[in-house]
C-alpha cells in the first residue's frame, strides 16, 4: 500500500508538471484527489490493515495528498500568472502608432464672413432679421419705390416664377417686411443676411446666386453722418484700422441721397495699383438715406422718422478680405479651397 501511494504521488506530480493549462491541471486534481480517485480508493482498503500499520498509512496518505495538493496550488499560480502575462502581451497598445484622425469640417468662408459681420453689428445694438428667398414683386420692388415698368428694375435682372413672384434680387425686401412689423414706430436697427438671385452671367466677380447683407436703421434724427460713421467702423473692423472709406454719389430708387461706398486699397494704401485699377479705392457696397416714399409705404411718417440703409455682397467682402480672385471658388465645393479656412483662423 505504501508503494502504491508513493507511485500515485510520483505519477500525479509528473502530470502536474506537464499540465499546460488550468483545465488540464483541474483534471489532475479531480483524478487524484477526488472522491473517486485512487488515493481515496487506497484509504478505503485501510480497514484490512493491522491497528499498528493503520496510523502510519493514514499519515502517509495525508502526506501524499498534501504533496499533490501543494504542487497543484504552485502550478496553478504559475499558470495563472502566465495567462495574465499572455493576455497583457496580446492587448499591448503601441502608443507610437499614428492614431485615427477625426475629420472635422470647417465653416464655409461665406458663413465665417456672415458670422463676423453679424457679431460686429450685434455689438452695435443691431438685430438679425431674415426673410423669404421666394419673394413677392411688391416687397422686392414696389414697396422699394420701384413700381412696375420703372426703368431702374433693369439694374437687377430677375428670375420670375409668376407675374407677382420672383427669386429675390436683393435683401432689401427684408427691410420693408421689418418696417411693416414695427407699426410706424422706431427705432428699427437690423441687419439681414441671405441668398439673392439675379440673371447675371457667371464670371470672376458675378454669380447668378450670391449672398448679401442688408443694414437698416430708422429712428428720429438719423443723418448721413450716422451712416458714414457706422460704415467706417465696419471697414476698419473687417479690413484693418488703417483703412479709409469714401462715399461716391450714386443712385438707388429706395434711397435719397444714394452712395457707393469704397474702401482704401490694402495693397497700395490709396495710392493706386493694379488691384484697385489705379483708383486707390475698391467698391464694396451701396447705401443711402431711406427714401421718404419707402418710409411712407412701410407705415413710417417721413416728417418724424429718417433712416439709412446699406447693402453689400458677402462674396465680394470675402474676396477682398482673403485675397480670392474668383467668386466661383465659393460654389465649386473644391475641398482644397475650403480647407484653407480653418475653424479658428482669424477669429
Ligand atoms: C443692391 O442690391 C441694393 N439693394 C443695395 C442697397 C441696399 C443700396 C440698401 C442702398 C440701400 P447692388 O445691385 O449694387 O445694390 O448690389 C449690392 C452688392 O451686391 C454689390 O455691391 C456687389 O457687391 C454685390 N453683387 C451685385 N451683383 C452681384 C453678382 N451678380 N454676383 C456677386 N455679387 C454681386
Amino acid at each position: 500500500m505504501q508503494e502504491t501511494l508513493k507511485k500515485l504521488q510520483e505519477e500525479a506530480l509528473q502530470k502536474i508538471e506537464v499540465a499546460s493549462d488550468l483545465k488540464e491541471l483541474n483534471d489532475v486534481r479531480v483524478a487524484y484527489l477526488g472522491k473517486k480517485g485512487p488515493i481515496t480508493e487506497v484509504l478505503r482498503g485501510m480497514g484490512k490493515l493491522s491497528a499498528e500499520e493503520r496510523p502510519k498509512m493514514g499519515a502517509l496518505a495525508n502526506e501524499v495528498r498534501a504533496a499533490i495538493g501543494g504542487s497543484i496550488e504552485k502550478k496553478q499560480a504559475q499558470l495563472e500568472e502566465a495567462a495574465v502575462a499572455a493576455k497583457l502581451a496580446k492587448e499591448k497598445i503601441d502608443v507610437t502608432l499614428p492614431g485615427y484622425t477625426v475629420k472635422a469640417g470647417n465653416p464655409h468662408p461665406l458663413t465665417k464672413i456672415i458670422e463676423e459681420i453679424e457679431d460686429l453689428f450685434i455689438g452695435m445694438g443691431y438685430e438679425v432679421a431674415e426673410g423669404p428667398e421666394v419673394e413677392q414683386d411688391y416687397y422686392n420692388f414696389e414697396a422699394l419705390n420701384l413700381p412696375k415698368g420703372h426703368p431702374a428694375r433693369d439694374m437687377q435682372d430677375s428670375f420670375y416664377i409668376t407675374e407677382e413672384t420672383l427669386m429675390r434680387t436683393h435683401t432689401s425686401p427684408v427691410q420693408v417686411r421689418t418696417m411693416l412689423n414695427h407699426d410706424g414706430k422706431g427705432p428699427v436697427k437690423i441687419i439681414c443676411p441671405g441668398k439673392v438671385y439675379r440673371r447675371d452671367n457667371d464670371d470672376a466677380t458675378h454669380s447668378h446666386q450670391f449672398m448679401q447683407i442688408e443694414g437698416l436703421v430708422v429712428d428720429k434724427n438719423i443723418a448721413m453722418s450716422d451712416l458714414s460713421g457706422t460704415l467706417e467702423v465696419f471697414a476698419k473692423k473687417m479690413f484693418g484700422e488703417d483703412r479709409m472709406i469714401r462715399l461716391r454719389p450714386s443712385f438707388f430708387p429706395f434711397t435719397e441721397p444714394s452712395v457707393e461706398v469704397d474702401i482704401s486699397c490694402k495693397i497700395c494704401a490709396g495710392k493706386g495699383c493694379n488691384v484697385c485699377k489705379g483708383t486707390g479705392y475698391i467698391e464694396v457696397l451701396g447705401a443711402g438715406m431711406v427714401h421718404p416714399n419707402v418710409l411712407k409705404m412701410a407705415g413710417f411718417d417721413p416728417e418724424v422718422y429718417s433712416g439709412f440703409a446699406f447693402g453689400m455682397g458677402v462674396e465680394r467682402i470675402a474676396m477682398l478680405k482673403y485675397g480670392i480672385d474668383d467668386i466661383r471658388h465659393f460654389y465649386s465645393n473644391d475641398i482644397r479651397f475650403l480647407k484653407q479656412f480653418d475653424r479658428y483662423e482669424g477669429q
